[in-house]
């Protein structure tokens, strides 16, 4: 893709060629069971913001990786995020009833479909990964195991679960953010990059404290959009956090501290990847788009 585009451009680019590979990927809402796949279609297409499969392109071409190539490790991150908003979302864990302006996934399809379809989700992605032309598939399916269980985004969510009314203090808010956000966006990051040439040391290096610091933007945003934002433009429950008694950025750093926090993250993420000013040019464009964002 010509590298003069204005990035709107590029990333209404790369969300509908995401879009149509996981339209591609995912099985027909025709085929058996049928009420199980309209589910995992209806989760995971005609919404979203598809940050995690830009963060791959953008680090792809900072690999100078042939966008055919991270299709697959894109779409697996999508759909491994994608399941975790439908098990999210049910009534055990933050029982909502609205995501990504619709029904959310058990409203629309009861909850054992909803269950059934965000495990099949997840089986997905990894089955997507370790099938496609990446190098080292299978250490690319075990970064997003690692990404995606216990160590990340699961056991994120169990700290969060377990944190409701709780103090937590800021090194242990983050430590919680790191692993249910930012393990995922760091892994799309990763992903994405691995699908081209072999990086040299200061260039990984970078690009892990830029993942890092995006990972952790997008955390201290998604909280203050949560007591700034409306559910229209969200698509989601707004003000949840403070009704659920949920330590976040904000109700540790009051909300102007909380943006202030968020604008350091985006100067650590850029300042990271400033020595390849040409190459990092989605990346940096994506940090500042996390940051500044509305919904
Ligand atoms: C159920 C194992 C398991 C994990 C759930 C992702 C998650 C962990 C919970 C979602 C709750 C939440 C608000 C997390 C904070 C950040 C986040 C993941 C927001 C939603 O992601 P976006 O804004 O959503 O990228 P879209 O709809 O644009 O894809």
């Amino acid at each position: 893709m010509h590298p003069d585009l204005a990035f709107p451009v590029w990333t209404g680019e790369r969300q509908r060629r995401a879009e149509d590979f996981l339209e591609r990927v995912l099985p027909g809402a025709d085929t058996r069971p049928a009420r199980l796949h309209e589910a995992m279609r209806y989760a995971v297409l005609g919404g979203g913001k598809r940050v995690r499969p830009l963060l791959a392109y953008a680090a792809g071409e900072f690999a100078d990786a042939d966008p055919v190539h991270v299709d697959a490790p894109a779409a697996a991150v999508e759909l491994i995020h994608a399941y975790s908003l439908v098990h999210d979302d049910l009534p055990c864990m933050d029982n909502d009833t609205l995501r990504r302006g619709k029904p959310t996934c058990h409203v629309a399809y009861g909850e054992a479909t909803a269950l059934l379809a965000g495990d099949a989700l997840q089986s997905l992605a990894f089955g997507l990964l370790g099938e496609s032309s990446m190098r080292a598939s299978g250490a690319a399916c075990a970064m997003l195991a690692v990404a995606a269980g216990a160590p990340g985004m699961a056991g994120g969510q169990a700290i969060d679960l377990a944190s409701s009314g709780a103090a937590l203090s800021l090194p242990e808010l983050q430590t919680m953010h790191r692993m249910k956000t930012g393990a995922l966006i760091r892994a799309a990051v990763q992903l994405g990059a691995a699908c081209g040439r072999p990086l040299t040391l200061a260039e990984s290096a970078a690009l892990d404290v830029y993942a890092g610091a995006a990972g952790l933007a997008f955390q201290v945003v998604d909280d203050v959009l949560d007591v700034e934002g409306t559910a229209a433009a969200l698509g989601k429950t707004a003000g949840k956090d403070a009704a659920q008694q949920k330590p976040t950025y904000v109700s540790l750093l009051g909300l102007a501290q909380a943006k202030r926090h968020a604008e350091a993250l985006r100067g650590e993420a850029c300042a990271a990847l400033a020595p390849f000013r040409g190459t990092a040019r989605r990346l940096v464009e994506l940090a500042d788009w996390i940051v500044l964002r509305s919904h």
